[in-house]
């Protein structure tokens, strides 16, 4: 071989090595060779390209950034025009769509008993549409009005989740596929951290984040946006036999090399199509991407050829949209909310309004330092978030509907529930009240709900409503109290009847039996959260220990610094809190004694193991599962890294455990979890 011709094949082979790492990574989820290996690759094949131009072929890997800064877009026309979505927003909507779609079959005498239908998450980004010509990516438009777009080819080209040339050996002569190029939540917020620390403007939400990055005018701009992309259909197409079904459309897409959404189903009927509706929407919050709603398709071909369109829109499709997690409304006041340490937090009384599936009538300002940055004032319209179970927030005011009169907002003096002083410490965004629960009557309903709560000493029965009415009528001034509490005193409270006061009894008795880690956790020590507390009661062992425990004997446990420990150390120092601790014990409360170390207790397949739960669990609570993980010298994070032992996946389990498989961290499932506890 002479040494051109050598050239030549090396050319080739390392292009078609890099695109094969590309689809693996990017297309894939699943990348086969280290970044490293991939520089080297990719560095060699831009030098042969230097060293020998007549090999630089347009659609090399070495070219998804080459083109130059273009001056303007161009207007492209979508042969086949880029069609809308009709919406639909109750289950009603979806009965009735799948009613119209019967009626309307009937008519042709095709009715199926039951309509199979392609469910897809309805992803919040751009629409596309990406040509293909003999295999080779020749344009890229945006959807625009849906006939005619711009021309994004240079921009598009930068995604290195969108294949520069198809796979496979069945590739058409012409091929036209769209989708919608987003940006996954956690390049956003990457994106928005490096924008931030450059002191450059924030984007609002991925949507706008995405459309900004695809609408710049230098490709190198484009490309250092996380950006990817899901391919939902075809346009137009020649010289390939189109299969039966949406379905095995998705799947050709895929043999081509292109992304499609995992979380897409086939799915029976307008049941079936509720089902996958709701079940998206628990996991809304924990999806790697942004969702508005999802889509319906009639799966089959043919049945989608005989519904046709209806002016811009396909009959054959909808959008059911999920509950806005957005709203505009207007602040009417401010109040402070004071917390269990005595924080106060600027609490929004709203204008109520329906966002996120519930009416809201306050939103939180977190603190001080965020009403200054989003310069909120009494009287603004705002825009409201509420997503998922998180407390709704004010995320930005619409300045351009501030009126002539606002009031601005100040931290308050004096404690609004005891009257004592507020005091911000200098470097810390919070203000407090200085009272503490022995005189702040607020700060103490927050301690005892949070000493009743769930991961403390989970007392059924104890919520709100109960601690406020407690605590208004003196029944309960002291933590200890919460112990002498007679049924005759219950039944006097308004809405607590006999058999409600027995079961509260019943479970503050039942609740005197606990662990350390939850009574430590319970006392409610600034900076000390249920993690800490668990670490400190695994490595002390009782009480008494902890209480005497110096600062060097404190910090010498992990996770423990010299703020938590000196958070410890003042709260043991307090006499008031020696006496509480003493009368808790007199009054019953206690735990088991701490197994010996290196005793039988200890399980080995557990301990010192880190552990991360993820999906639905059957058998147990997260919590509990949790709960007998740490107490079997296990730790439990939130997120899988390297680090992580074992991910337990439970039903519909998603992104950790794409990630876990992606790091080769060992995976359970919960009946393997069980094996391991018991
Ligand atoms: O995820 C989406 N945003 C999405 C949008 C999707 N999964 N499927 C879609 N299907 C269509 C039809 C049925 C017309 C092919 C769409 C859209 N259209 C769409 N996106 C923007 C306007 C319409």
């Amino acid at each position: 071989m002479t040494a051109p011709q050598k050239a030549r094949q090396r050319a080739e082979t390392l292009r078609e090595q890099l695109d094969r790492a590309n689809h693996q990574y990017h297309v894939l989820d699943d990348p086969d060779i280290p970044d490293v290996e991939y520089d080297r690759l990719f560095h060699e094949l831009r030098k042969l390209e230097e060293d020998h131009p007549d090999l630089l072929l347009a659609n090399s890997p070495t070219q998804r950034v080459g083109a130059s800064p273009i001056g303007k877009f161009q207007q492209v026309t979508h042969r086949v025009p880029m069609r809308s979505l009709g919406n639909a927003f109750s289950e009603e909507d979806v009965h009735d769509f799948e009613h119209r779609l019967i009626e309307r079959l009937k008519k042709d005498h095709v009715a199926p008993d039951d309509i199979e239908f392609a469910a897809e998450p309805k992803l919040d980004g751009l629409a596309v549409s990406i040509s293909y010509e003999n295999g080779r990516l020749v344009r890229a438009a945006t959807r625009g009005d849906g006939s005619t777009g711009e021309d994004i080819t240079h921009n598009i080209r930068t995604l290195k989740s969108v294949p520069l040339e198809l796979r496979g050996n069945d590739k058409p002569p012409f091929l036209e596929v769209r989708g919608e190029v987003y940006l996954p939540i956690e390049g956003f917020r990457i994106m928005n951290e490096r924008l931030a620390k450059d002191g450059l403007k924030e984007f609002k939400n991925p949507r706008n984040a995405a459309a900004g990055s695809l609408r710049q005018l230098d490709p190198k701009e484009t490309a250092k946006r996380p950006l990817t992309v899901y391919m939902y259909s075809l346009g137009e197409i020649s010289g390939w036999q189109l299969p039966d079904t949406h379905s095995e459309v998705m799947d050709q897409l895929t043999n081509w090399g292109f992304r499609v959404c995992p979380d897409n189903r086939v799915v029976q009927g307008a049941e079936g199509c509720l089902e996958f509706h709701q079940s998206l929407l628990k996991r809304r919050d924990q999806l790697p991407y942004e969702i508005d709603g999802v889509v319906y398709k009639v799966n089959s071909l043919g049945l989608q050829d005989s519904l046709g369109f209806v002016s811009r829109a396909p009959r054959w499709a909808v959008a059911h949209k999920f509950p806005a997690q957005e709203e505009i409304t207007k602040i009417l006041d401010i109040e402070f909310q004071v917390g269990r340490t005595g924080a106060l937090t600027p609490v929004a009384r709203l204008d109520p309004v329906f966002v996120g599936g519930v009416t809201v009538s306050n939103a939180t300002l977190h603190n001080m330092d965020e009403v200054e940055r989003k310069d909120v004032r009494i009287g603004d319209t705002v825009i409201v978030r509420r997503a998922g179970d998180v407390i709704p927030e004010v995320v930005s005011v619409v300045t351009s509907q501030r009126p002539k009169k606002t009031r601005k907002i100040v931290m308050l003096e004096q404690c609004p529930e005891c009257a004592s002083p507020v005091e911000r410490v200098e470097g810390e965004a919070v203000s407090r009240c200085t009272g503490g629960p022995e005189i702040c009557p607020a700060q103490f309903k927050q301690s005892l709900w949070h000493f009743g709560s769930r991961r403390a000493l989970d007392i059924d029965g104890l919520g709100d409503k109960v601690v406020d009415a407690l605590v208004d009528h003196k029944f309960v001034t002291a933590l200890d109290q919460l112990f002498m509490l007679e049924q005759g005193q219950l039944v006097s409270l308004e809405r607590m009847g006999e058999k409600s006061a027995r079961k509260l009894l019943d479970s503050i008795e039942k609740s005197k039996t606990t662990t350390l880690a939850r009574f430590l956790y319970g006392l409610g020590i600034r900076e000390v959260g249920e993690s800490t507390a668990a670490t400190l009661a695994d490595h002390f062992g009782d009480l008494g220990a902890i209480e005497n425990a110096t600062e060097q004997e404190l910090t010498d446990v992990t996770d423990v610094g010299p703020i938590v420990a000196s958070r410890i150390l003042d709260y043991f120092s307090q006499s008031s809190h020696q006496t509480l601790v003493k009368e808790l014990l007199d009054l019953g409360v206690n735990w088991p004694a701490p197994a010996v170390v290196g005793a039988s207790s200890q399980n080995e397949a557990i301990s010192g193991k880190t552990f991360v739960l993820t999906g639905t669990l059957v058998e147990m609570k997260r919590d509990e599962a949790k709960t007998k993980i740490i107490a079997a010298g296990g730790k439990v994070t939130g997120s899988v890294s390297r680090n992580t032992d074992f991910l337990v996946a439970g039903e519909n389990a998603g992104s950790k455990l794409a990630k876990a498989e992606q790091l080769g961290v060992n995976i359970l499932s919960e009946t393997e979890l069980l094996g391991l506890l018991s």
